[in-house]
């Protein structure tokens, strides 16, 4: 099997370019300039004086092999990313490094995040100048992009007397959520990716559910039934389940739709220290998304739940209540019920009225990192 996969190319193009670099410019967030070539001219025609300048018996270069480029295969952590359309899989790739960022506000250490190419590095830096300066959600993608990311944390215990500091190499596809869609062509590329994934976020969004148009199972079923024949054709399936870890991520949990029914329903609770944020506690969170599909959402939503919990092992997903964008906070950085709400219409724009602060962003990819790891440690097939 080979770690050099890019979503973009078909199978029968050949041998796949380097995964590391992005499919085009033109997924990279609005305002975003073209890819500029390195200042030292890499990647354009050599100049005609130095292709004769050559030194006698000096020893060729080869061109560096992807270990080289892009760490060890050990290092390498390929990521699928899963939702239906506008469902915000692209705002939660965006709000990545700034949750990145803003990590060690509550806990110790911080974790940086990277491009591997200059396209990746220019997909992080516009990401961030679109949501903290223009404050704006990226547009809706097309196609399927792929990018890989250098993470690297703080150092952690590893087991009862070891430390290790988490250091991978991410690779992640961004699609648009139409791919998932059982009659879309790129959809047995896409479904190639995450088969060779080490582990998925999956992306819930309770607003878009409640639409047909963009409603979750629609986006889940069809991939998750061509994903378990292709896992149990190379017989991967590990007791009849497919063996990714999962991070289901209940995403929007600031908007109104979403956040006041949770808080009504008492599933939420408000730090008293720092921006005071409102939060479903970590140990609530499975119930929580069993409430949002079975009671707050519907029948539709209730099949997503038991298409999960029959796809995967159980103890292999974990939950979170996350938004990419956090809460609107009033001038001293604190949270307030009577006007919390982050995106509003301006000229028929959706902007963020405050720096966003994103909730469960960094953990659904830090879990499944360590649990990733975990596992590569215990020796078990690698995948
Ligand atoms: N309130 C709120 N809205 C969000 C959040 N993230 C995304 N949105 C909204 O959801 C819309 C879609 O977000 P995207 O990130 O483009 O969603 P996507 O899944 O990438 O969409 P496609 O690429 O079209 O499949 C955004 O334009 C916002 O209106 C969030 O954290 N909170
Ligand atoms: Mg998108």
């Amino acid at each position: 099997m080979s770690d050099l996969y890019d979503p973009n190319k078909k199978e029968s193009d050949g041998p796949a370019p380097d995964p590391t670099s992005v499919s085009s410019a033109g997924g990279l967030p609005p305002g975003a300039p073209p890819p500029t070539p390195p200042a030292n001219g890499a990647g354009g025609a050599p100049e005609p004086g130095l292709v004769a300048d050559v030194v006698p018996n000096e020893e060729a270069e080869r061109i560096p092999s992807p270990g080289q480029v892009n760490g060890t295969a050990e290092d390498r952590i390929r990521i699928g990313l899963w939702g239906a359309p506008r469902s915000g899989k692209t705002t939660y790739l965006t709000a990545l490094p700034i949750a990145a960022m803003q990590y060690q506000r509550h806990n110790e250490g911080g974790w940086n995040i990277s491009g591997m190419t200059h396209e990746a590095n220019a997909f992080l830096a516009q990401g961030v100048e679109l949501l903290t300066r223009q404050r704006a959600f990226p547009p809706a993608s097309m196609g399927v992009q792929g990018m890989a990311w250098s993470v690297e944390g703080p150092e952690e215990r590893d087991g009862l007397f070891r430390t290790r500091r988490p250091s991978f190499v991410l690779e992640i596809q961004d699609a648009a959520g139409e791919v998932f869609r059982h009659d879309h062509p790129q959809q047995p590329q896409l479904v190639g990716h995450l088969a060779r994934s080490h582990g998925l976020i999956y992306l819930f969004d309770p607003v878009g559910d409640a639409q047909e148009s963009t409603e979750s199972l629609a986006y889940l079923d069809a991939t998750l039934r061509q994903l378990i024949a292709q896992v149990r054709d190379r017989g991967e399936l590990v007791n009849g389940r497919l063996p990714h870890h999962v991070s289901v991520c209940i995403a929007k949990f600031d908007h109104p739709d979403v956040f006041r029914p949770a808080v009504e329903a008492g599933w939420v609770v408000q730090d008293t220290v720092g921006s005071q944020l409102p939060r479903v506690p970590e140990d609530q969170s499975e119930k929580y998304f069993r409430w949002m599909c079975e009671e707050f959402r519907g029948s539709n939503a209730r099949l997503v739940r038991d298409a999960l919990y029959a796809a995967f092992d159980p103890r292999r997903i974990s939950y979170y209540a996350a938004s990419a964008v956090g809460f609107r906070l009033n001038p001293q950085h604190v949270f307030d019920y009577r006007d919390y709400v982050q995106p509003v219409a301006v000229d028929g724009t959706l902007r963020i009225r405050t720096s966003p602060v994103p909730i469960n962003v960094m953990e659904p990819l830090i879990d499944l990192e360590s649990r990733i790891h975990r596992d590569r440690r215990r020796g078990r097939k690698r995948r």
